[in-house]
């Protein structure tokens, strides 16, 4: 289910978010997060909407980011951060086969992860200017830890490039979520592509 490379989409990238998820499930992501903030609830369904079927024969998931009314009139996955709401009442929102993701920023939080959540983001692994207002970076000893303690597979986040793979796996890690190295390459789709076959050679 959960592969190595999970691409999320920046409305300020150059390229249309919908471009975006295009490239990188044609360059081998195994999911695509739709993440922006300010676009209204219906374009949103329908962005979402457009890309589960587009991406579907591809084998590659379609996640929204914290709008659980999206989610769930779209049938989408969802991940959440820990400032929107319960996972427990995110899960009963949502169809029952959708994905639910939890991001994580501490170790407290991962001693909270009830059941339910398919997966945590853990990070920021360092500071990134794509979000500049996260959590204090958790480095490489703090994913592991964070890996050792969670009790679904951790994906990590938060200024990756393929120069850290080998230290993400060496944590433990289960994959890798990215924005700007994939929606701000010159080449998303073989960034993306690089990307895995990285972490598969790795
Ligand atoms: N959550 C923690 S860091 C981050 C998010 C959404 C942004 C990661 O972006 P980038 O460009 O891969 O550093
Ligand atoms: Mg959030």
């Amino acid at each position: 289910m959960i592969g190595p490379v999970y691409v999320v989409t920046d409305p300020g990238a150059p390229i249309p978010v919908a471009d975006q998820a295009m490239a990188a499930a044609r360059g081998g992501a195994w999911a695509v997060q739709i993440r922006d903030k300010t676009m209204p609830d219906t374009d949103l369904a329908r962005l979402t909407e457009a890309l589960m079927e587009a991406l579907a024969p591809m084998d590659v998931r379609v996640f929204v980011n914290d709008r659980i009314e999206v989610a769930r009139s779209t049938g989408a996955d969802l991940h959440i951060g820990q400032g929107d709401g319960e996972p427990e009442r995110a899960r009963a929102r949502i169809a029952p086969g959708a994905l639910l993701g939890l991001s994580i920023e501490t170790i407290a939080q991962c001693r909270r992860i009830p059941s339910g959540v398919d997966y945590i983001g853990a990070g920021p692994f360092r500071a990134t200017p794509t979000k500049p207002d996260a959590a204090e970076p958790i480095g490489s000893e703090g994913l592991a830890r964070i890996v050792r303690a969670a009790p679904v597979p951790t994906i990590a986040i938060g200024g990756l490039t393929a120069r850290d793979i080998p230290t993400l796996k060496h944590a433990g890690a289960s994959g890798m979520a990215v924005v700007s190295a994939v929606t701000r390459a010159a080449d998303p789709e073989g960034a993306t592509r690089a990307l895995v076959d990285t972490w598969r050679q790795a």
